[in-house]
């Protein structure tokens, strides 16, 4: 009997439906995920692949009342919606649920049950976020405010959307309501709390062994060490009712992830085998995987891993959690308000699903942000898809066609180099996507299409094919790189399924590559004599005047949003003393040394002199100015805030900065020496 094959249920962070997804989102917990799934099947392993769209939680709501529809509705349009959307990129999704599926009702009622009946659930009453106009209270993102860690100004309420911090809305300094802008008061509610800190060391034994990306790891043990009780439920009539209390429903992290376990479960149902759920999810030789995007971190590593410990069932735990950082569109993030986007349907009229999957996954964002440059598209689409792998499956197979007959030759000697180059580069792919590498495999996939360029370069099959005393060279020549084209084909499966399975079908198989596998497939050789299918055009060549008109239409998008939109200023603060006021101690201080802080976008670290002393300070103004602008500048900083930690810097003070919306200047003293006092 053949060995069962291994499991692995491989999650992408279901999406919000409240507005249509963009190639920013696909890029850090999709199409990785993605790729993922496919090379695992490629594997024969046994892959659960789940998404979904997340429909519950204040981000819906509030979207859904901004555009003038019910919750429903709205979930409704952008469920369908980005359904397509990823049907249209080609995804492989075994499922694609819903959070407003019937069933993760029960699911997720019973998660709380198990965690109450541990006595993990404490119900208190708090103070919590009022809006006197509006007459409700207000949570998540109904409000911004200053975040508690990074203290950028807008920050949601739940969550930092700059430092990627998670806490509560009262954390938050100078709370208003995101719909009017009006001041929030506190006034108590009552409400059930999470006793995550009674999780703390049951998480950190068992985060210990892992060996995730550091940044997960660091991120996730900086909340494990500081784990409180948390609210789970909202003042809410949208999302799953908490039992027995009307008026209340499950905080939606609460029953988001949940949400991986239902969309289980409604797969099971549609299969007509209701239970098989359980193979993967109870099933501790189950491989767990959750791709997601790195301001997900800490539910992911922290909070739902403490959920699932919970329960009665033996649930597993993530083994792996692939964390991708941000994905921009031309240096800015991807914005539709600011029209600073792709139009998609318009995009697909002209690219295809793999153009579009190879460029992003060449540049996923795995160890730094990235971003869609039209430049860079056109170069992934010329140069590579086109200029290495497309050529030269068209140069082999047009060759084959006119001095072979159309069919596989005969291999008479064995080219020992060029076979373990074409073995090692697909043992490197295979390592790569395993580890969840995806840049680095589509560059391995492209050294493989140079390799074969190359391969066919040197042997000159035209010159061989003059001179019939040397046919069986320039059979042995089509042979391999035949062999180098199925590798190929296999290679880019998981990146470019479209592309890689017209492939498959030009080397004259009829069956579906997908389903092969990949060990057989790389170590057999496509049979001599097989009939090969007439060769056709991968990819066709993206134009200057194509990329031209994109970066156009994009900076015109921007200019009329731009003209539209009035100036938006920051809420006049509280009124202070001229006593508070005198407290702050202003310094003119120099810049001696300025260096980007590695891993971040916005921040500089900068070393200054204050006349008496000097001093390191982190400043987030690295959008706005380059290092070498600022050396030798003279500044006005914040001397005696107190020191704090920004990304593991200790700065000693704040550089003063002049900002509206997205300009930054810093106002600058010409002559004063440093450690002038400002007043
Ligand atoms: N919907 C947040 C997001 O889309 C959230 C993920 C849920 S995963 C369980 O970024
Ligand atoms: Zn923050």
């Amino acid at each position: 009997m053949k060995p069962e094959a291994e499991k692995i249920l491989i999650t992408s962070a279901l999406p919000y439906a409240n507005g249509p997804l963009h190639f920013g989102h696909i890029a850090g917990a999709y199409l990785p995920g993605d790729c993922y799934a496919r090379f695992q099947r490629l594997m024969g392993k046994d892959v659960l692949y789940l998404c979904g769209s997340d429909e519950h939680g204040v981000a819906i709501t509030l979207s859904a009342e901004m555009a003038k529809r019910s919750p429903k509705e709205h979930v409704d349009l952008f469920h369908q919606t980005n359904k397509n959307f990823f049907e249209q990129l080609e995804f492989s999704f075994d499922h694609y649920s819903r959070t407003t599926w019937p069933g993760h009702i029960p699911t997720t009622q019973e998660f709380y049950r198990a965690l109450d009946e541990k006595g993990m659930i404490d119900e208190k009453t708090e103070d919590h976020l009022y809006s006197e106009q509006e007459k409700r209270f207000l949570a998540d993102r109904y409000v911004v405010g200053t975040c508690p860690k990074c203290g950028y100004d807008q920050a949601r309420g739940d969550e930092c959307q700059r430092c990627a911090s998670s806490y509560e809305a009262t954390d938050l300094k100078n709370p208003r309501s995101k719909l009017t802008g009006s001041p929030l008061v506190l006034k108590p509610s009552n409400h059930l709390y999470l006793r995550f800190d009674k999780f703390k060391e049951k998480l950190s034994s068992w985060i210990k062994g892992k060996k995730w990306k550091d940044n997960v790891v660091h991120f996730a043990m900086q909340y494990i060490n500081d784990l409180k009780p948390r609210a789970i439920t909202r003042d809410s009539s949208w999302g799953v009712e908490v039992p027995n209390h009307p008026g209340k429903v499950f905080y939606v992290w609460f029953d988001a992830p949940i949400g991986y376990v239902s969309a289980a479960k409604e797969w099971a149902e549609k299969l007509g085998s209701p239970d098989r759920w359980k193979d993967y999810w109870l099933n501790p030789n189950c491989k767990l995987v959750h791709f997601i995007g790195k301001d997900n971190i800490p539910f992911h590593a922290v909070f739902f891993p403490a959920m699932l410990m919970g329960q009665d069932l033996p649930y597993k735990l993530p083994d792996e959690v692939p964390a991708n950082e941000f994905y921009m569109l031309e240096g800015r993030q991807f914005s539709k308000s600011e029209g600073w986007t792709i139009d998609l349907e318009d995009f697909f009229t002209r690219y295809t699903p793999d153009q579009a999957r190879y460029a992003i996954a060449a540049n996923a964002p795995e160890t730094s942000d990235s971003e869609f440059s039209w430049k860079d598209f056109q170069m992934r689409c010329n140069s590579e898809l086109l200029g290495k792998l497309g050529n030269f499956v068209n140069r082999v197979l047009v060759f084959a066609k006119q001095h072979c007959n159309s069919q596989v030759p005969k291999i008479s000697h064995v080219d020992e180099a060029f076979e373990k180059q074409m073995s090692e580069l697909v043992e490197q792919a295979a390592q790569s996507y395993d580890q969840f590498h995806l840049r680095k495999a589509s560059q391995t996939l492209m050294e493989l299409c140079q390799a074969g360029n190359g391969y066919f370069d040197a042997k000159k099959p035209w010159v061989l094919a003059k001179d019939p005393s040397r046919r069986s060279e320039l059979d042995n020549t089509i042979a391999y790189s035949i062999q180098c084209i199925k590798n190929i084909a296999l290679l880019s499966s998981p990146i470019i399924p479209d592309s890689a399975q017209k492939i498959w079908h030009m080397l004259g198989y009829s069956s579906e590559l997908a389903k092969g596998n990949w060990n057989e497939i790389s170590k057999s050789f496509v049979p001599v004599g097989q009939k090969l299918n007439e060769p056709v055009i991968l990819f066709r060549k993206v134009e200057d005047e194509e990329i031209l008109l994109q970066v156009q239409k994009l900076g015109e998008k921007l200019k009329e949003v731009k003209e539209v939109t009035t100036t938006t200023y920051q809420p006049l603060k509280d009124p202070i003393t001229f006593e508070t006021f005198e407290k702050i101690d202003l310094r003119v201080a120099q810049v001696l040394e300025a260096v980007k802080v590695p891993k971040s976008k916005k921040l500089l670290k900068l070393l200054v002199d204050v006349g008496f002393e000097k001093r390191t300070i982190v400043s987030g103004i690295a959008l706005s100015y380059e290092p070498e602008q600022l050396v030798g500048k003279k500044v006005v900083i914040v001397a005696n805030l107190a020191p704090a930690t920004i990304m593991g810097i200790e700065s000693q003070g704040m550089i003063l900065a002049a900002s509206l919306e997205k300009s930054l200047e810093l106002p600058q003293i010409q002559n004063l020496a440093p450690g002038s006092s400002v007043s």
